[in-house]
C-alpha cells in the first residue's frame, strides 16, 4: 500500500484507540481493515476483466461484503456512527480507485494484445472457396434443352409415379406386351406404377392443350432391369412431341438432324432405321455417326461407325385419338432419348453407374 494511505489510516485507528471504543466499534473496525487489504491484495492479483468484475461485486455490491457492514451501523452508539460511516466510505472509495485502476491496466493489456494478435495480413494467400458444379446429367439436359428450346419447344414435366393408362394403355400398348410385366415394371397397384418412359406425357399433354403442340419432356424413368454398364433401374429420357396440321416425317428428319448436329457437332451424320413402337407409325431408331471415330469404327460403336441415339416416328392416330384430337386433321411426330447413353457419349464415360454412384472425384471433372 502507498505510504501516504497507511499513515492515514495509522492515524484513524490511533485516534480510534485513543478513545476507547466499546468491542463493536473494535470489531466493525477491524472487519473494515481486513475487507480493505484483502481487497487490496486480490485486486492487485487479478488477471482479467471478468475476474475483476467479480471482485468488484464481492466487495462494493448491493450484497458485497463492505454493504454488509455497513448494515450493522445501525448497532452503535449514535455518536460513533458518522465516524465509522466516514472509515466506510473511505474503505469504499479506496477499494474503488484500486478497482478503476486495475481495469484501466487490464483493458489497455486487452487492446495491445487485440492489435498484436488480430492484424489482417494482407500478404496470406486467401482460403478458396471450393466452387461446385453440375452434375453431368444436368448439363447434358439443359444443353440439348436449350438446342430444342431454340427451335421453339417448350419445356413441359410430368409425374414420375404414373397411371397405367397413360403409361402404356394410351399409347396403345396392347394388354400383350412385354414392357407391362411386372418383371420389367414397379407396379404400385394394379393401375398405378412408376412410369418407364416419358411418353405417357404425350397424352397428358394433347388433352390439356389444342395443337400446334411443339413440346420436350425431360424427366426420370424406372425399369426393373439389372444393373450393368449400360442399364440402371432409374434413368432418364427426354421426349419430344410435335402435333400440327402437315407435319411429315420431313419434319421429323430436319428437327432430329439439327438435333444431333448441334449436339455432337456439324459434320455428325443421322441414320434412320425402320423400327416398331405401338404408338408411332411408321417408327424408327436414329444412329449418330459414332462421336469417338467420327464414323471410322472404333471399340464404342463396337466398329460399325454409328451409335443408336433414340427411337422417334409419326405419332400413331389411335394416340392422338386418346389425346382428343382429330387425326385426320392432324398428324405429329414424337421421339424419346436416353438422356444418360448421351451424357457417356458426351462425356466419354463407359460406365452407367459411376453418373450415380455420387464419388465426388468423378463428378468434379465435368
Ligand atoms: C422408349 O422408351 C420410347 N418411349 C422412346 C420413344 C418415344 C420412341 C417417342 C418413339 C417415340 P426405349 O425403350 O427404346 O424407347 O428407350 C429409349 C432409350 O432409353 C434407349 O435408347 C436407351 O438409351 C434408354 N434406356 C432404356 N433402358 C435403359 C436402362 N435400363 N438404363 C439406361 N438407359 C436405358
Amino acid at each position: 500500500m502507498p505510504s501516504s494511505q497507511s499513515c492515514f489510516w495509522t492515524k484513524v485507528f490511533l485516534l480510534y484507540e485513543e478513545k476507547s471504543y466499546g468491542r463493536k466499534e473494535i470489531g466493525m473496525r477491524h472487519n473494515l481493515e481486513k475487507i480493505r487489504d484483502e481487497a487490496i491484495e486480490n485486486i492487485s492479483k487479478v488477471k482479467d476483466l471478468e475476474h475483476l468484475e467479480r471482485l468488484r461485486l464481492k466487495y462494493l455490491g448491493k450484497k458485497g461484503e463492505l454493504t454488509r457492514i455497513l448494515r450493522g451501523m445501525g448497532d452503535l452508539p449514535a455518536e460513533e456512527r458518522p465516524i465509522m460511516g466516514r472509515l466506510a466510505n473511505e474503505v469504499r472509495t479506496l477499494i474503488q480507485v484500486q478497482l478503476d485502476k486495475r481495469r484501466k491496466e487490464l483493458e489497455e493489456k486487452l487492446l495491445e494484445y487485440r492489435l498484436r494478435e488480430e492484424t489482417i495480413d494482407v500478404t496470406v494467400p486467401g482460403k478458396k472457396i471450393e466452387r461446385g458444379n453440375l452434375h453431368p446429367l444436368t448439363s447434358v439436359c439443359n444443353e440439348i434443352a436449350a438446342i430444342f428450346i431454340g427451335m421453339g419447344f417448350e419445356v413441359v414435366e410430368g409425374p414420375d409415379v404414373e397411371l397405367e393408362y397413360y403409361n402404356f394403355e394410351a399409347l396403345n400398348i396392347p394388354e400383350s406386351h412385354p414392357s407391362r410385366d411386372v418383371q420389367d415394371t414397379f407396379y404400385i397397384t394394379d393401375e398405378i406404377l412408376l412410369r418407364t418412359h416419358t411418353s405417357p406425357v404425350q397424352v397428358r399433354t394433347m388433352e390439356e392443350k389444342d395443337p400446334p403442340i411443339k413440346i420436350i419432356v425431360p424427366g426420370r424413368v424406372y425399369r426393373s432391369d439389372d444393373v450393368d454398364a449400360t442399364h440402371s433401374p432409374i434413368f432418364h429420357q427426354i421426349e419430344g412431341l410435335v402435333v400440327d396440321e402437315n407435319i411429315t416425317m420431313a419434319d421429323l428428319k430436319g428437327v432430329l438432324d439439327v438435333f444431333v448436329k448441334e449436339l455432337f457437332g456439324e459434320r455428325t451424320q443421322t441414320k434412320f432405321r425402320p423400327h416398331y413402337f405401338p404408338f408411332t407409325e411408321p417408327s424408327m431408331e436414329v444412329d449418330a455417326t459414332c462421336v469417338t471415330c467420327g464414323g471410322k469404327g472404333c471399340r464404342v460403336c463396337s466398329d460399325t461407325g454409328w451409335i443408336e441415339i433414340l427411337g422417334a416416328g409419326m405419332v400413331h392416330p389411335n394416340v392422338l385419338k386418346y389425346g382428343g384430337i382429330d387425326p385426320d386433321r392432324y398428324s405429329g411426330f414424337a421421339f424419346g432419348l436416353g438422356l444418360d447413353r448421351i451424357a457417356n457419349l458426351k462425356y466419354g464415360i463407359d460406365d452407367i453407374r459411376l453418373l450415380y454412384e455420387n464419388d465426388i472425384r468423378f463428378l468434379r471433372q465435368f
